[in-house]
């Protein structure tokens, strides 16, 4: 596999041209759309001059192309199946026309323009462009587009692109042409292009200078009635960037449009947003309350990424958490704004540590700024976004609001219009702030997960309490062979004295900063690999709270006794520590089982676990943040730390666990459940908080053995008026070996079956569940008519789930692995970038026990050896068979 070629961020030269202006003609056809590109170019100052010019392109057929108004003939260039090459340029600006065809309709990779549902769409990050026609891909390429896009009015009556429609008028044989102009320059990774037989949802917003912007969501005809949400997303995310950021949109019209297929979220195109149709169509009837927040989340996301993303773009592609860390960031704290902060915070964090931690120790880890890839569709990762969104966190913890909203307006003031690096980005903060960051780059070049390993003094004489915080990163490794560098990183503490009452913090050396500290956390600044923290005037021995909030994401080793982690579970102020100690709690004692149940003794929680976790069922807390709270760590969470991994003991001891809470505590639950199934609420956050607490009692409940249960299980999932509701309890009876089981499963098919969405949660719930006939059910599925095997959302609700069904993914006789690497070999071909995600559930596969090991290899190495495989797939497999020893 010689051939394959690595991309190094070393290597970054500035690009030989560029192209300020271009205009763009789409005559489309299903199977044969001709794009002619017009591109005004010049030669870049900033490269050394050349007469030659290379242009990306593939899966076009190339049909014309004039140079300054002269043809030129195929001697004039080199064309390969990825390039164009155009021998001799001229060293002034000149005009490059190239016609092209192309075949929307065979494009099932997705990439590029395709076909969904009938209707034409563009997907371009961030190598797609270069599947429409041939340019300069790379977004350090930033032009002015107009577009010109022609097509039967009958088949495609909305014709959309990026900007402002300049000109639209009915053309002979039934066909009609819309031009748009879109006034920012941008790289061509955000140009759009829809056409179709759309529905338009209006709305409009006025921004805080006054200004009138169109809202206009797209979708099929039927669907109007489930925008209503995402358009008061929008307005509450436009509203929110101006009052948090002063950032302001910038057209006269936003658009966002719906389609079914599609490989990612959602995409952030200049003014022209293209979302998974999962992403925006969702009301309280077909949608979780989980769904209903990541809409809300995703639309600002996107929305958020006209500032961060469009307006500021990135260099090259090794720069991409510039962008996404940054509005990950960005739409976290929206969400905090929107819901619970304490609960968003603690949600964000559980994922980082049950998707984040694992991609860092993991075949895959690299660097938020990876330093070299075969594919780059592979690194729209965890790290880059989810720990790329924790650092820039550790910016605002450091900095306070203030501080970082300065850093924020001297970003946009010196870049603004450019595509710049993290380094920019960094540079901004640090000159805003006079604050020094030379240190804390690190965590943009480094891999790994940090470890702090902490030790505590209580001097009772001299009333002082000393911590010793020692940093390490056992995962670390550089592909330039640098030794570790030890990180810069805020700690925020807080001490508690015996009552749970928060002491007033003295740190030596430490000036405590408003907008930053206050009376009783101290954001400490960790810089060394091993530093001691002397607190002053500490009139007894504290209880330390340690990483409030989640300061900084790293791990954290501290011995405790569980005592202490209950009584911080009832005191510490700090909600997110609140959590901690109670998880941390629940860890320790599952774990401790599943060494019993591995040993072969009795699997039984301690009686003080137990007690705490009747404590909390009758504690006063907010809903939300309590069915958090009583939720206890998935088995991931076990296994991740596990070597060799032992999946079954894991499973079993877990669920002792939990049935012991449920048996001990059945009184309780039931009342919640009676209390609240069914009670009005006049706060909507009250209701959705009650709603997850209420059906968290359930999933206990279900665990009794009690047929009475079962069928109150099932006759909530008959009665549902919500989808949260009707989709909790198909869950916990697809996952039970009872009676109503088949027939939940077979009531929530007939009533959504064609609900292209709402039916992933049918392939959903049977490709997670538990019970034995798991996989021949998730075979049999291939044939059945709600899944497809081109649409990724399906895949990844079928043989996605099953791939992290822990239990049956790596059942002992191997049958998961094989069948997994068949979907695998069966997907590449149709869109390598759903297949590449799904190769990634080997990544555990050095951790496995022998035999599983000798099965998963195999099957790793059935899929490496099939000819053709995409470069996105063989990255995978490659990286988890070199981990295997
Ligand atoms: N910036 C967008 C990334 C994206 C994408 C990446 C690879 C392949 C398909 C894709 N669709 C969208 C989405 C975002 O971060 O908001
Ligand atoms: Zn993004």
């Amino acid at each position: 596999m010689s051939e394959r070629k690595v991309t190094y961020l070393r290597d970054y030269k500035a690009p030989s041209h560029l192209i300020p202006h271009l205009h763009l003609t789409f005559e489309l056809d299903p199977t044969a759309t001709i794009v002619t590109n017009e591109m005004h170019l010049a030669p870049n100052p900033k490269a050394s001059p050349t007469t030659e010019l290379v242009l990306n392109g593939e899966r076009q057929e190339l049909l014309k192309v004039e140079l300054d108004g002269f043809e030129l003939s195929a001697a004039d260039y080199e064309l390969s199946d990825s390039r164009l090459k155009l021998k001799s340029v001229p060293t002034k600006p000149f005009v490059l026309k190239i016609k092209s065809k192309i075949n929307p309709q065979a494009n099932s990779a997705l990439e590029g323009l395709y076909i969904s549902g009938g209707k034409f769409c563009t997907q371009n990050e961030p190598e797609g462009f270069r599947r429409t026609t041939y340019f300069i891909d790379r977004p350090d390429v930033m032009s002015r587009y107009k577009t010109t896009i022609i097509a039967d009015k009958k088949d495609y009556p909305v014709l959309l692109s990026n900007g402002n429609p300049i000109e639209r008028r009915d053309l002979e044989n039934g066909r009609h042409l819309v031009t748009w102009h879109d006034p920012f320059p941008k790289p061509c990774y955000l140009f759009a292009l829809v056409g179709g037989n759309l529905s338009k949802v209006e709305d409009q917003f006025v921004t805080r200078s006054g200004r009138k912007v169109a809202l206009q969501i797209f979708v099929e005809p039927g669907k109007e009635n489930l925008c209503e949400f995402a358009m008061g997303a929008l307005k509450r995310s436009m509203k929110w960037d101006e009052d948090r950021f002063g950032l302001e949109y910038d057209l006269d019209i936003f658009m966002i449009v719906a389609v079914d297929d599609f490989n990612f979220g959602a995409m952030e195109n200049k003014g022209l947003n293209i979302f998974n149709s999962r992403g925006v169509l969702a009301d309280k009837r077909t949608a979780s309350d989980e769904r209903m927040e990541s809409v809300e989340g995703l639309i600002a996301h996107e929305y958020f990424h006209n500032w961060t993303g469009d307006r500021v773009t990135c260099r090259d592609w090794f720069q991409l958490t510039l962008k996404e860390g940054l509005t990950v960031l960005r739409d976290e704290e929206f969400t905090a704004d929107m819901t619970d902060a304490a609960v968003k915070r603690i949600k964000d964090v559980k994922d980082l540590r049950e998707r984040q931690f694992p991609e860092d120790s993991g075949p895959m880890s690299h660097p938020i700024q990876p330093k070299s890839y075969l594919e780059i569709n592979n690194f729209y990762t965890a790290t880059v976004y989810d720990k790329g969104a924790a650092v820039i966190r550790m910016l605002l913890t450091f900095l306070g609001r203030q501080g970082f909203r300065r850093g924020i307006d001297k970003y946009f003031e010196l870049f603004d219009g450019q595509a710049v690096t993290t380094e920019d980005f960094i540079h901004a903060m640090e000159t805003a702030n006079g604050f020094d960051l030379k240190q804390f780059r690190n965590w943009y070049h480094q891999n790994g997960t940090p470890v702090l390993n902490v030790r505590d003094e209580f001097d009772e004489k001299n009333k002082t309490y000393t911590l010793n915080v020692e940093q390490s990163s056992p995962h670390h490794k550089s592909d330039e062979n640098l030794p570790w560098q030890p990180y810069h990183l805020p700690l925020a503490i807080g001490l508690l004295d015996k009552s749970g009452k928060d002491m007033k913090l003295e740190v030596d050396g430490h000036t405590p900063r408003e907008d930053v500290d206050t009376a009783h956390t101290l954001v400490l600044h960790l810089r060394e690999k091993q530093q001691s923290f002397v607190f002053r005037k500490v009139a007894q021995k504290p209880v330390l709270s340690i990483l409030r909030d989640f300061s900084a994401p790293v791990k954290l080793e501290y011995n405790r006794q569980r005592e202490e982690l209950a009584f911080l579970m009832s005191h510490d102020s700090d909600p997110f520590n609140r959590w901690e100690a109670g998880d941390r709690l629940a860890f320790e004692v599952i774990r401790e089982q599943i060494a019993n149940q591995r040993a072969g003794r009795p699997v039984a929680a301690s009686k003080l676990f137990v007690n705490a976790f009747s404590d909390l069922l009758e504690s006063h807390l907010n809903p939300a943040f309590k069915a958090l709270a009583i939720t206890l760590p998935p088995e991931s969470s076990f296994t991740d730390e596990q070597n060799p991994t032992d999946f079954e003991s894991t499973h079993l001891a877990r669920n002792a666990v939990i049935k012991e809470l449920a048996r001990a505590n059945a009184g309780a639950l039931w009342e919640i459940y009676d209390s609240l199934h069914g009670a009005s609420f006049t706060e909507p956050k009250l209701e959705i908080g009650s709603r997850r607490l209420k059906n968290r009692a359930l999933s206990y409940l279900m665990q009794l053995d009690d047929p009475d249960i079962h069928s109150l299980c099932l006759r909530q999932l008959k009665e549902a008026t919500n989808m949260t509701d009707e989709q909790a309890a198909l869950m916990l009876l697809a996952d039970a070996d009872v009676p109503q089981r088949e027939e939940a499963l077979k009531i929530f098919h007939d009533r959504w079956k064609d609900d292209t969405i709402v039916s992933g949660a049918w392939l959903m719930a049977q490709a997670s569940s538990r019970l034995p006939d798991t996989l021949l059910r998730v075979q049999q599925l291939r044939s059945h008519p709600v899944f497809n095997v081109t649409n990724p959302n399906k895949v990844r609700f079928l043989w996605g789930v099953f791939a992290h069904n822990n239990l049956h993914f790596n059942a002992k006789s191997g049958s998961g692995y094989n069948f997994i690497a068949k979907c695998i070999i069966e997907v590449d071909p149709i869109n390598p970038s759903v297949a590449s995600g799904l190769a990634n559930a080997f990544s555990d596969v050095q951790r496995l026990p022998v035999e599983l090991k000798a099965f998963a290899k195999s099957a790793l190495q059935e899929i490496i050896s099939v000819k053709d495989l995409s470069p996105n797939t063989f990255e995978i497999v490659d990286r988890c068979l070199k981990t295997v020893s």
